[in-house]
């Protein structure tokens, strides 16, 4: 059933501090002003993402590949984070208990590492680390502004940004941390997510197996809108704060 505000169980839930793991996309980052992927106004839209988020695509033509995510670099340097991103913030704060708390995030952007997050995976890296792609070692280099396609290292090697491509392993640590947070929660929010690309749109479904209570918060229907527990139907960054606070905690 779709509802704009938390039914009784998760409240009761959140009251207890259960287990917590939260699984976001990029639409926690929409009211942030970034762009989403897929969808009018996405990113995807009129762009082909064959031709800017695989490895194929940057050995073809670093250059666009590069302009694109240097774009992307500083529209995120602009941006702030939102209620919804400060919200799991403080979600994670009233959890002290190490394994009481896990964000997994499939953004980029650097958004809840700066609205205070701290016990959290990135599931497809960062916009802020790029990479060798001849030593495959990271490069602490965040610069949108180029002299040469692709920028090379000291090596020689060709740099490539530091997020995870279509077609490309997760970073295996992230991934065994998230798996496990999500097996070990009691309830799991997927919160500004189209659940549609793997192996992170399963983690929802692993908490499930697991006993935990699913709920999702996203304006959009989704396929993971047909078997969660709980749809919470309107933005992160009005919802996610609804769960905070001691009124969300009787
Ligand atoms: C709001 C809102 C508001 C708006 N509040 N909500 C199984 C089945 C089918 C395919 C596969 C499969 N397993 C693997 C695949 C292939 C592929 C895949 O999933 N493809 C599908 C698309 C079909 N997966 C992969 O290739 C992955 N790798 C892999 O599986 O490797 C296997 C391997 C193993 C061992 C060795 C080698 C290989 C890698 C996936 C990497 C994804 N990368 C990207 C780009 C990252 C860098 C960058 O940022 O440019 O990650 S693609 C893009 O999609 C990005 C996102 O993180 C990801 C997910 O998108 P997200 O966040 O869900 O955004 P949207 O736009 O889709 O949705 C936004 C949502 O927000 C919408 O629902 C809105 O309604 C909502 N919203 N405003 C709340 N205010």
């Amino acid at each position: 059933m779709d509802r704009r505000s938390p039914s009784e169980t998760l409240l009761r839930l959140l009251g207890e501090r259960s287990a917590l793991f939260v699984l976001t996309g990029a639409g926690v980052s929409a009211e942030s002003g970034l762009a989403t992927f897929r969808g009018p106004d996405g990113l995807w839209e009129g762009r082909d993402p064959a031709s800017l988020a695989t490895p194929e695509a940057f050995a073809r033509d670093p250059e666009t590949v590069w302009r694109f995510y240097a774009w992307r670099r500083r529209q995120a340097r602009r941006a702030s984070p939102n209620a919804g991103h400060l919200a799991i913030a403080a979600l994670e704060r009233a959890r002290p208990q190490t394994d009481g708390f896990l964000l997994a995030t499939q953004n980029v952007d650097g958004l809840h590492e700066r609205a205070g997050s701290t016990r959290m995976v990135r599931l497809h890296g960062s916009l802020w680390r790029s990479r060798c792609a001849a030593e495959g070692v990271e490069i602490d280099d965040d610069r949108d502004e180029f002299d040469e396609f692709p920028p090379r290292c000291a090596c020689g090697g060709p740099i490539r940004p530091g997020v995870v491509w279509f077609g490309e392993a997760l970073p295996e640590a992230a991934w065994a941390l998230a798996e496990r947070g999500a097996r070990a929660c009691a309830i799991a929010i997927v919160a500004g997510t189209s659940s549609l690309v793997y192996p992170a749109a399963a983690l929802p479904d692993i908490a499930k197996r697991a006993g935990a209570y699913v709920v999702e918060i996203n304006p959009e229907h989704t396929p993971l809108s047909d078997w969660a527990h709980e749809r919470l139907a309107g933005p992160a960054g009005e919802i996610l704060p609804s769960l905070v606070g001691p009124e969300a905690h009787r």
